[in-house]
């Protein structure tokens, strides 16, 4: 199996953890998919990472398809629950997190114009999305939706997006008012997957 995806990609690393988790072997091809020239667009026409290619030839993309995709194959731990519903919320709190995600890299993207082209407005929406989606997941830890000691779909991906918030720091102050937040961030953190997935230093 191999994994097409950047070292600095939340969603990335999201796939990484799951498999590590579950100790499936694969292969690591690194592309950035920001440069003019990379290979991307072979894997995934949209030219995103990250990108699955399956030891039969399959080719799976984007990440909440692929982490679909890693659970057909029936390997412990479940990363999602088997009743319809719950795996329901599950992944509803996978595309929140990936949501985060997803504004943090147009933040990144925008911070990387020349600053006369930056839109501040943009920006503030943008950031407005980390804010109330942070906020959040909080809420969802402090009424159990989400569990520190859970490791699941859910709670991995709050971690890889919280995870990117501090790499490119994002957010710095996020932690301040959100204790149950970095309460399960943390846990995850200490985890070996979470550890050898860490984005490289600048
Ligand atoms: N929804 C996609 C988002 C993936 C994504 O935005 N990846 C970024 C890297 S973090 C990328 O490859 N961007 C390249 C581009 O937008 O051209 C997923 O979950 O896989």
């Amino acid at each position: 199996m191999k994994l097409i995806g950047s070292y600095t990609s939340p969603f990335v690393r999201k796939i990484s953890v799951i498999l590590l988790e579950k100790g499936i072997t694969f292969e690591f091809i690194n592309e950035m998919p920001y440069n003019a020239e990379n290979g991307v667009g072979k894997y995934n026409p949209l030219g995103k990472v990250p990108a699955l290619v399956t030891g039969e030839g399959e080719c799976w993309y984007d990440s909440p398809i692929i982490a679909q995709y890693i659970e057909l194959l029936d390997i412990a731990p479940a990363m999602v629950p088997r009743e319809p519903k719950a795996a329901l919320h599950t992944r509803q709190l996978e595309a929140l997190a990936d949501g985060i995600m997803d504004a943090g890299l147009v933040i990144v993207r925008e911070l990387a114009r020349p600053v006369a082209q930056q839109s501040p407005e943009e920006l503030l929406r943008q950031r407005e999305k980390v804010t109330r989606g942070l906020d959040a997941l909080d809420g969802f830890v402090a009424d159990g939706t989400l569990k520190a000691e859970e490791l699941n779909l859910a709670t991995i991906a709050v971690a890889c997006a919280v995870g990117y918030l501090n790499f490119r720091r994002l957010s710095p102050g996020w932690c301040a008012e959100r204790p149950h937040l970095v309460k399960l961030v943390e846990t995850l953190f200490q985890r070996d997957s979470f550890a050898r997935t860490e984005p490289p230093k600048a």
